[in-house]
């Protein structure tokens, strides 16, 4: 069996060093797909903002657009082209009030899994809250019913059953930045492992 294939010029110009196009869209979760009822979903924020929580109807009631995205996750393999529906960070963010303190943020996600972004990271254009892939339901094993893309990091801040976001002065370390990895994930720059010296 072949898992990866090789790219043209093209698209190796788009895949970041040490990473192979992968075949097909593989799924990485740490642990199990969390059972999410769409009745009793809910989307918290908390920390240095103030507190609210949303339900799934208000983030369709925010503009919905197309994505098409790179996808690379640091396990080493990457898809490009990647489309998506869903709602920019940025509109999102226009509902919330930030204290301006707030410089971190940690991502929660049904299931426990966390993930850490600096706020300027995370308040970006091109990111965005995923409803849809391949213009089909997000697919639970995907992080539906909705899921957080940050295309320009590692795929792991990408998270999946996204639940909540905590604005924080001081940086906290999510699931996999506690485990070794880098505290941001910028696929260019290589930065795979932490360099925090654990
Ligand atoms: N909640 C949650 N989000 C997660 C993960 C996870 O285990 N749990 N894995 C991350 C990793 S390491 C990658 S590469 C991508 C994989 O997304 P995919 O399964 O849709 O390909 O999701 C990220 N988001
Ligand atoms: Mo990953």
């Amino acid at each position: 069996m072949k898992f990866f294939h090789k790219p043209n010029q093209a698209e190796s110009d788009r895949v970041p060093p040490g990473q192979h196009l992968a075949k097909g869209f593989p799924v990485l979760t740490y642990g199990e797909t969390p059972q999410v009822n769409i009745e009793e979903w809910e989307f918290r924020v908390w920390g240095l903002a103030k507190p609210v929580t949303f339900k799934m109807s208000d983030f369709l009631a925010l503009p919905q657009h197309e994505f098409t995205a790179d996808f690379h996750c640091v396990t080493s393999w990457s898809k490009l082209d990647v489309k998506w529906n869903g709602i920019k960070v940025t509109d999102f963010m226009s509902l919330l009030a930030i204290d301006p303190k707030a410089a971190h943020v940690m991502e929660h996600c049904y299931g426990g899994y966390t993930t850490n972004i600096d706020l300027q990271d995370f308040v970006r254009e091109e990111n965005f809250f995923a409803v849809k892939l391949f213009g089909e339901p997000l697919p639970p094993e995907h992080g539906g019913p909705m899921r957080l893309v940050v295309p320009h990091l590692y795929a792991w801040k990408s998270a999946k059953w996204i639940n909540g976001l905590e604005f924080l002065e001081e940086e906290e370390l999510g699931f996999w930045e506690r485990n070794g990895y880098h505290r941001r994930g910028e696929p260019w720059a290589n930065e795979r492992y932490s360099n925090l010296g654990f």
